[in-house]
Formats: structure tokens, C-alpha cells, sequence
């Protein structure tokens, strides 16, 4: 098949997962073109099927806000027009599924047909695309896709209570590849370059947004250090790396606490991890927990949105309550302090991911896309 994918380009879970269905389809031999406004940061042009497009935008001096969404919607026509392409797979509702609307019709009128798949990830429902700004051209898009698709149940309940939605949301799972992380762990894991043999290693890793909570993660590992050698290693950037870092300073652990930025090699920093901390006020998924559960890695979390669809409490890591960085310390410890309770966790970590496998996945995807392939004939 002709698949065009249009996603956001930078470290968000959106755009690693579009990456990676995006490469594993152009390997089972389909013709994928990414769309949008540069190159996605985890694209590896290893297949000759992989294909990008950039969205270019010109600065006019009478526009206060570029209108990317035009200069989307017509290089996706362009695009379609040219490489005969049959499914435009949206990730992201907001701009993407409302310029692929418009970019639908205007072929529609010059006699092509496309179909629309939207990939709804999360923020794009529950903290952005339901204010009431957006509300009515992400309800109206979501409708007007030809299939959507939600990666957790709990992502498709809140869509279904946020908007009016007249269609079947389908839940398709975020994935991973588990035999990256087993390789990384493999080869190229020197865990004694980064800590001492009796130190744990703890790892946060996010886009460091106020939604993440980064500051209870520095909260969570103070109280853990107190108890056990440990460090930690916060991968990621984003608005609220100086303000954990002051606090990082302030409560003296700096020492202790490694800031180490984006990193598109997230398989090899996972492989030193023992547990895995992710206290955010909202995660439709948590794909960056599944990343360190398939690198065996047990997982402390919150207990919001899809958080427990991926993490299981007393069996892959533990949930607790929002802001409960007590608890999320006693779990942390609860694990760490007995190797054998840790290894059991680490192996049921693993053992989890294996639902998540892209083996699993992207079978639903390539179904998905016949089912639309199919009516257009
Ligand atoms: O979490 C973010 O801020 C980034 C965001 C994105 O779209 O890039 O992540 C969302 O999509 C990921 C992939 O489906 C999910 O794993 C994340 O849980 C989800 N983030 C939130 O719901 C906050």
C-alpha cells in the first residue's frame, strides 16, 4: 500500500510512534511518505520504501501566526497527487486530522479519493483539542476521518465524554520493538560507567511539560536516596528543566541527579535502569514506561488515564494517586530494597511488553488500512 504519514517531528510519544509504525511498514514493503515540517528525529532512511516531505512555510509580515495547516493540507494533495498515494494516517488530531479533512476535499474535487485514518494520542483530546477554542474544528475533523483510532481505552472513554463523536473509536495500542531493548541490553549495557555495583539507577524520561510533574519525580528520588545508594538520570527537555534542576540544587542531590537532554537512543540509557518513574497528572498511554518496561525496567507511576492498561500495580511496577510522592517513594522502595523482589518485577516488566510487541500491532494497522483500501474500489 501507499501510506502517507503526517505527525510531529520531535521527541513527543505521538511522533516516536508514527516513526516507528512508519519504518516497520516501509520494512513489510509498503510505500510510506512522512509529511510535515522536518525530518521526524527517530526517521532511519534504512528502506529505500521511506520517504519525506517537508511542509514549508513562508513568513508574510501580515501574519501574526503562520498558517501551517494550509501549507500542510496542500503539500499532503500534492503528495497524495503525485506518489498515487491511498491512506493519509494522521497522528495527533490537532492541526493534522483537520488539514487531511481539507486536503481530502480538494482532491475529491479533482476526482482522487484518499482515506483518513486518525491516530488520536492524548493531549490532543484532554488537554488541548477539548478547550473550547478548538473544540468545534477537533469534534468536526475526528467525525469526518474515515477511521480514528485511540491508543487506550481510556483515551477512547474520555474522547466519548469530551465530544459528540458519531463513530466507533478503535483502540489500538501503542507498540515497541522488544528486540531493540533486549539487544541494547545485551551488547552495549556498561552499567558500572554510570554507578557503582550496590546502586540502584533510577530514570525519568519526558518532554519535561508541567503535565509530567518533573518536580515530583526530584521529590520522589530525595526521599528514595535517603534509604538506598541510588542515582538518577532524567532524559528529556523541555519548560520545566530549570526549575527540577533548582530544586535538584536545593535539596543537595546534585551529585546524584543527571540531566542528560534528549537522547534518540533511549534503548541504550534504559538498559542501566532498575525503575522507572513516571508521576504524571495525565498519560493517555505512557509509551516512554513501555520503552523501559521492554528494557526490563519496573515502572512507579500514577494511576491516571491508560497509565494502568500498560503498567500493572504489584506486578510490572505500582500505582499510586496524583501528587502521592510518599507512596511513589515507598513503592520505589518496596522494590529496590530485595534484589529478588526486583528482578521478579523487572521480569513481569518485560513479560508485559510482549502484548505491546509490533509483531502484535502492526497487523491491526495494516488491516485497518485494507479496510479503507477496500471501500475505495
Ligand atoms: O506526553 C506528551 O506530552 C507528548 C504526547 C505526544 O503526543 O507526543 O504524548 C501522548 O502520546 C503518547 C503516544 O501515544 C502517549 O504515550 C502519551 O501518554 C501521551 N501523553 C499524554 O497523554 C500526556
Amino acid at each position: 500500500m501507499k501510506i502517507g504519514i503526517v505527525c510531529y517531528p520531535t521527541f513527543g510519544g505521538s511522533g516516536v510512534v508514527a516513526t516507528e509504525l512508519g519504518m516497520a511498514l516501509a520494512d513489510k514493503g509498503h510505500e510510506v511518505h512522512f509529511i510535515t515540517y522536518n525530518q521526524p528525529v527517530r526517521l532511519d532512511f534504512i528502506s529505500h520504501n521511506l520517504h519525506f516531505h517537508q511542509v514549508l512555510i513562508e513568513e508574510y509580515p501580515l501574519f501574526q501566526y503562520q498558517p501551517y495547516e494550509l501549507a500542510l493540507s496542500s503539500k499532503m494533495v500534492e503528495v497524495v497527487q503525485k506518489y498515487d498515494l491511498e491512506i493519509l494516517h494522521v497522528h495527533y488530531a490537532i492541526p493534522h486530522a483537520y488539514a487531511a479533512f481539507m486536503a481530502k476535499q480538494m482532491l475529491l474535487e479533482k476526482g482522487i479519493q484518499v482515506k483518513v485514518v486518525t491516530t488520536l494520542h492524548g493531549t490532543d483530546i484532554t488537554l488541548v483539542g477539548s478547550h473550547p477554542n478548538y473544540k468545534t474544528a477537533v469534534e468536526f475533523s475526528i467525525n469526518n476521518s474515515d477511521i480514528v483510532t485511540a491508543v487506550s481505552n481510556n483515551l477512547k472513554e474520555t474522547t466519548n465524554k469530551l465530544f459528540t463523536i458519531k463513530k466507533n473509536i478503535e483502540v489500538v495500542y501503542n507498540f515497541i520493538d522488544t528486540e531493540k531493548y533486549d539487544k541494547a541490553r545485551e551488547e552495549e549495557c556498561r552499567r558500572i560507567a554510570l554507578a557503582k555495583p550496590e546502586e540502584k539507577i533510577i530514570t525519568h524520561i519526558s518532554n519535561f511539560r508541567p503535565v509530567k510533574r518533573v518536580e515530583d519525580v526530584i521529590n520522589i528520588f530525595y526521599r528514595v536516596q535517603k534509604e538506598i545508594p541510588s542515582k538518577l538520570l532524567m532524559i528529556g527537555e523541555g519548560p520545566e528543566r530549570a526549575k527540577v534542576e533548582a530544586l535538584t540544587k536545593k535539596l543537595n542531590l546534585r551529585k546524584k541527579v543527571f540531566f542528560l537532554g534528549n537522547s534518540t537512543e533511549i534503548d541504550k540509557i534504559l538498559c542501566y535502569s532498575d525503575v522507572f518513574l513516571l508521576p504524571s497528572k495525565t498519560e493517555s498511554f505512557g509509551l516512554a514506561a513501555l520503552e523501559a518496561m521492554a528494557a526490563k525496567t519496573a515502572v512507579i507511576s500514577t494511576n491516571t488515564g491508560g497509565l494502568p492498561e500498560v503498567n500493572i500495580h504489584g506486578e510490572t511496577g505500582y500505582l499510586s494517586n496524583l501528587g502521592d510522592v510518599d507512596d511513589m517513594a515507598k513503592n520505589t522502595l518496596k522494590i529496590l530494597q530485595d534484589d529478588s523482589i526486583l528482578n521478579k518485577f523487572k521480569e513481569n516488566a518485560k513479560a508485559h511488553t510482549k502484548m505491546f510487541s509490533l509483531d502484535n500491532i502492526l497487523p491491526i494497522y495494516e488491516e485497518i488500512y485494507t479496510s479503507c483500501f477496500k471501500s475505495i474500489l
